[in-house]
């Protein structure tokens, strides 16, 4: 079977974001198909979108997968959906949130489906983790490095790495 590079953002500002956080990425790790290879730290980080709103922790995971896209992207919901994530506003807030960022350097359009991630070069919540994991990988539909695209960034929400025994909020 043919194995594919992939990177998860995991984000979450509910009933304990650090650990919320945490036991997504230990849950994706336990998914048969999937080989959780590194994630990175965790970030404190300002809302985006719909402002009044708890801050966030992000992180993002770098895994090995057998499964095609929507495969993993209906594990991601499986596992979204196992954590009490329920229908809330679009941008709102949420116990937990996975969203399928790269898939190697395939480019996917399909309903519900769109890999890169539409919002991936505009956020730093996502661009700061990934960086951290692999500031080298190219997004597929522009050419540019995740170190480029952050480079580029005109989002102001703050973005902050948590030191260790930091989160335990
Ligand atoms: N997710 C959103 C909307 N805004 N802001 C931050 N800081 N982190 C998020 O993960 C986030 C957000 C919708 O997916
Ligand atoms: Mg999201
Ligand atoms: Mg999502």
């Amino acid at each position: 079977m043919r194995e594919i590079v992939a990177f998860i953002g995991i984000g979450s500002n509910l009933r304990d974001p650090a650990g919320q956080c945490r036991d997504a990425t230990r849950r994706i790790g336990a998914v048969p198909a999937i080989r959780l290879l590194r994630c990175s730290s965790l970030y404190r980080t300002e809302p985006v979108g719909f402002r009044d709103q708890a801050w966030f922790v992000n992180a993002v995971a770098e895994i090995r997968t057998g499964l095609r896209p929507r495969k993993l992207l209906d594990s991601l919901k499986e596992i979204e959906r196992e954590m009490g994530r329920t229908e809330g506003p679009l941008w709102g807030p949420r116990v937990i949130d996975l969203d399928l960022l790269l898939y190697g350097q395939e480019v996917v359009t399909e309903e519900g489906l769109v890999v890169p991630h539409p919002e991936l070069h505009r956020r730093r919540f996502v661009l700061e983790p990934l960086c951290e994991l692999a500031s080298y990988v190219i997004h597929p539909a522009f050419g540019i490095s995740a170190r480029g695209l952050r480079d580029r960034l005109t989002d102001p929400g703050f973005v902050e790495r948590c030191a260790a025994g930091e989160t335990g909020e």
